[in-house]
């Protein structure tokens, strides 16, 4: 039995890791949960779960919670509450399934405790990459991917060394707009973006799909994950999204990993890994499958690829630049302040300012997301006006 600590437990992925641990209850047991706001559906999972702890935004919150659960369950608040679930001596794993920066310090935190880790979250690594892998390989900490396609390359790689790759095709279904012309994408609303063809997920990332920056964020998550360069890293569109990505080696072998499209696949390796568990997950009907699709990126409909390969070639601090400033203007046209096309935009005046830090260590990772935000939020405003 394993003790799972679930950071995001009523985001899409949380829901999705909760509901592995119910169909396999005889292996994981959700040990903590963590929201941002929902504490009417944390409240449901409480009672259904019953964790050891929880933790909350804020004191408000967790004032509120406190009258209505048993006071043998720990609450925590805060990021710097997270930073204290996670050293739990029970807690066997730590799935971070919150998204943007925020899981930064309790991933570290999680580390230094020397709990394995199955990743969801994409900005953490983008913004830290070289520093959470040195941290996991001082702590013989495991990573263990979680987003699809990390997980495909994982798993196709399966002990092969980074030296022996070739080409890693990282695939991409495209997201909304695949079809749409270019001269369109002017006048998108946010339902528009919200509407993706294959994944039911978040709002932050949904938007990252449809502007290909999530593609660009998973670039910058395999380089780090898998030690291998950005030149070796092709996205392929896929629109199917049967295959998550797939391996060349240096022999023209290509592995690749298939399965549905049901995010409780990768969710269930990464909590059961070495082991694959029997169950009653989706599995791919051969038979039906007509025709699996291939194709190249469109850089110039999609420019926060570009944006995202060029952080890839700086490294240094401007990944952590990049994602700052996409988070803060994804944030600003989810609130109706920018247009969709003035994400990349932004990101880029953002990346153009940067005085390029050349191996950060933590605090200067931090500094720069502040500065980025910063940058992002007087840039939004100009535009505004
Ligand atoms: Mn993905």
């Amino acid at each position: 039995m394993k003790n799972i600590a679930i950071l995001g437990s009523t985001g899409s992925i949380g829901r999705s890791t909760l509901s592995v641990v119910r169909s396999q209850a005889k292996h994981f047991r959700a040990a903590c949960l963590s929201v941002n706001s929902d504490i009417d559906n944390l409240y449901k999972q409480i009672k259904e779960f019953r964790p050891f702890s929880v933790c909350v935004r804020d004191k408000k919150s967790a004032a509120i919670l406190a009258k209505k659960i048993k006071p043998s369950i720990k609450i925590y608040c805060g990021e710097s509450g997270l930073e204290e679930l996670v050293k739990d001596k029970r807690i066997d794993q730590v799935m971070f399934a919150l998204s943007g920066a925020a899981a930064l310090r309790p991933l570290v935190s999680a580390i230094k405790s020397v709990k394995d880790i199955a990743l969801a979250n994409k900005e953490a690594m983008v913004m830290a990459g070289p520093i959470i892998m040195r941290l996991a390989a001082r702590h013989k900490v495991k990573i263990l991917p979680v987003d699809s396609e990390q997980s495909a390359i994982w798993q196709a790689l399966s002990g092969s060394s980074s030296t022996s790759i070739s080409s890693i095709y990282l695939t991409a279904s495209g997201g909304p707009f695949r079809s749409v012309p270019k001269n369109k994408l002017r006048s998108v609303t946010i339902n528009d973006v919200l509407a993706h063809p294959r994944w039911r997920m978040g709002r932050k990332i949904t938007v990252d799909s449809a502007t290909l920056m999530n593609k660009g964020l998973e670039l910058l998550e395999a380089m780090f994950l898998f030690n291998v360069e950005a030149e070796k890293i092709k996205v392929l569109i896929h629109p199917e999204a049967i295959i998550h990505s797939m391996v060349e080696f240096a022999d023209g072998v290509v592995i690749a990993q298939l399965s549905e499209p049901d995010m409780r696949i990768p969710i269930q390796y990464a909590l059961s890994y070495p082991a694959r568990l029997p169950g009653s997950l989706p599995k791919i009907n051969f038979y039906g499958l007509k025709n699996l699709n291939f194709g190249k990126p469109d850089f110039d409909k999609f420019p926060s690829l570009g944006l995202a390969y060029q952080a890839a070639r700086d490294l240094g601090s401007m990944p952590a630049v990049l994602n700052a400033a996409n988070e803060e203007s994804v944030e600003s046209f989810l609130n109706k302040r920018i247009s969709f096309l003035d994400i990349p935009r932004v990101v880029a005046r953002v990346m153009a300012r940067h005085r390029r830090v050349s191996s950060p260590d933590l605090r200067q990772v931090m500094q720069t997301d502040s500065w980025a935000r910063e940058e992002a939020r007087s840039i939004i405003s100009s535009l505004k006006s």
